[in-house]
Parts: C-alpha cells; sequence; structure tokens
C-alpha cells in the first residue's frame, strides 16, 4: 500500500471566504450604535491608596472598571449597590449601572479612600 504517502496535505486547501453582506449589516449596525450612544468603559484605578479618578460620570449601561494597580488589597464598596469584595493586586472589578443617581463610595479598608460615581440617562434617553 501506499497508504503512508496519502497523508500529505494539499497546501491550497484554505479557500478564503469573503463576503459582503455580514460587512454591510455590521456597518449599519455600528452608526446604529453610535446614534445612540455606545455602552462605554470607563477606568477606575486603585493606586497609591486613592482612587484615580476620583469622580466620574457615566451614562446607564456603561461599565465602570475599577482596577487594582496598588501593591495592597483593596476594595469599592456601595452598600446595597454595588461591592467588589477585596481586590488583590492586579485584579479588576467591573460594575454596570441600571439606573441613574449619584454614589458615593469607598475602600473599606482604607478609610480615606473614597469616590463618586454619577450615573446619567444615556443620551438616547434625554
Ligand atoms: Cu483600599
Amino acid at each position: 500500500m501506499l497508504g503512508a504517502r496519502r497523508l500529505r496535505l494539499p497546501l491550497v486547501s484554505v479557500v478564503s471566504v469573503v463576503s459582503v453582506t455580514p460587512l454591510a449589516a455590521w456597518g449599519c449596525l455600528s452608526a446604529s450604535a453610535a446614534e445612540h450612544g455606545a455602552p462605554r468603559t470607563h477606568e477606575v484605578v486603585m493606586k497609591s491608596v486613592a482612587f484615580a479618578p476620583a469622580e466620574l460620570v457615566v451614562a446607564v449601561g456603561d461599565t465602570v472598571l475599577w482596577r487594582n494597580a496598588d501593591i495592597v488589597r483593596h476594595n469599592a464598596v456601595r452598600p446595597n449597590v454595588f461591592d467588589s469584595d477585596e481586590l488583590s493586586p492586579g485584579s479588576r472589578y467591573a460594575w454596570i449601572p441600571a439606573d441613574t443617581g449619584s454614589f458615593t463610595y469607598r475602600c473599606t479598608i482604607h478609610q480615606r479612600m473614597r469616590g463618586k460615581v454619577t450615573v446619567v440617562p444615556r443620551a438616547s434617553e434625554q
């Protein structure tokens, strides 16, 4: 048998299949999202035992992402609204507000570490 030789694979077996239709549809969706203010991600860095920025304005549906860039543990807590639990260095926590409001919060490990997130309506709802 010559079976072993049949293992050679044709090098031209990968054929690119390009369809224009999905790209057109994606372009339409992107334009629509931009018109209505696509959700954004806002990063709050925990560094030098502080939140940066300490105050932030976001829209409903945006993502607030806390990232611990410090060498000690931190958390971000607003009772009954969000609670990151303890974040070790390098860890992150995301919160997506569903309602408008002004929320002061703090790190319960370091009492002087405080921040504020103000949540406003999305542009399409104003
Ligand atoms: Cu802290």
